[in-house]
Parts: structure tokens; C-alpha cells; sequence
């Protein structure tokens, strides 16, 4: 193999890659992101979105990360006795050519511990782990603390 062959290798593989990794997870996204304003720090934040799957394989939220907070735990909500309970969720199914809906009073992610207040008007990084597509990085908009996320 000459030097120049080698060389274009070396740069055809340099450019070979981001198109790759873009492609990737091209089946999932992520839609309406939204978080709610909190008052304390410390305390725990919520984060709802829908996940659209358009391909043909079943997926899972497997799990979610954030920087603002110590843990991030996936949620639902159930009624025992009449009263809303929150219980850990082990994972989310995204159905193939469905979606999943996360959304107050059901499965939801958990900011648990928040390092900061929550602030109307920020954005906070978010990384959503699942079973095939792997990470997926979502920016999340935090609206007022008593929003239904349609404002
Ligand atoms: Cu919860």
C-alpha cells in the first residue's frame, strides 16, 4: 500500500464517521420535551416528552441522566386507595411505529435531588438511554411550576 493510498484511507475514514453516528438512532425522536419551575433546591423535578418510534423494531427507555440532578429515575404514577402514588419504573416500551407518552399522572423521569432550582425560561440537558437506539441527548424547556405543558 503506497503512503498516498494510506492517507486517503486515513481521511476517508476521518469523514466516514460523524455520517455514522448520525445515522444511528435515526428510528427514535424525541417530541415536547418540557420540565416544570420549582421553588427549591434539593428538592425533585419532573421531565415529560413523548418518544416516537417510526421504525419497525419495539424499543425501551431504559434510562435517563441529567447534570442538575443527583439521580434521575424513570416514574409512574398509580392509585392505591384512592391516593397517587409514584413507583420506579425499570423501563418505558416504545412500541415499533407507536410512541410513548410520558406525560402528569403517569410514567414520567424523576429529577431526584436537584442541585439547583428549576427556573422558568431555562433548559435543561437531558440524556435518554434506551435498549437499541443507545443515548439520545435532549435539551428540555422548564415552564412555570403549575404548568400542564401546554403553554
Ligand atoms: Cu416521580
Amino acid at each position: 500500500m503506497s503512503k498516498l493510498h494510506r492517507f486517503l484511507l486515513a481521511a476517508a475514514c476521518l469523514f466516514a464517521l460523524p455520517v455514522l453516528a448520525q445515522a444511528a438512532p435515526a428510528s427514535l425522536s424525541i417530541t415536547h420535551p418540557w420540565s416544570r419551575a420549582t421553588t427549591m433546591a434539593g428538592g425533585n423535578g419532573v421531565v415529560f416528552l413523548t418518544i416516537v418510534n417510526a421504525g419497525t423494531e419495539a424499543d425501551a427507555l431504559v434510562a435517563a441522566a441529567s447534570p442538575v440532578a443527583r439521580m434521575v429515575s424513570l416514574h409512574r404514577t398509580v392509585m392505591k386507595d384512592k391516593i397517587m402514588e409514584m413507583r420506579p419504573a425499570k423501563e418505558v416500551a416504545v412500541p415499533a411505529r407507536g410512541s410513548a407518552v410520558l406525560k402528569p399522572g403517569a410514567t414520567h423521569i424523576m429529577l431526584m435531588g436537584l442541585k439547583a432550582p428549576l427556573r422558568q425560561g431555562q433548559t435543561l440537558p437531558l440524556t435518554l438511554t434506551f435498549r437499541k437506539a443507545g443515548k439520545i441527548e435532549v435539551q428540555v424547556p422548564v415552564l412555570s411550576a403549575g404548568s400542564d405543558g401546554r403553554e
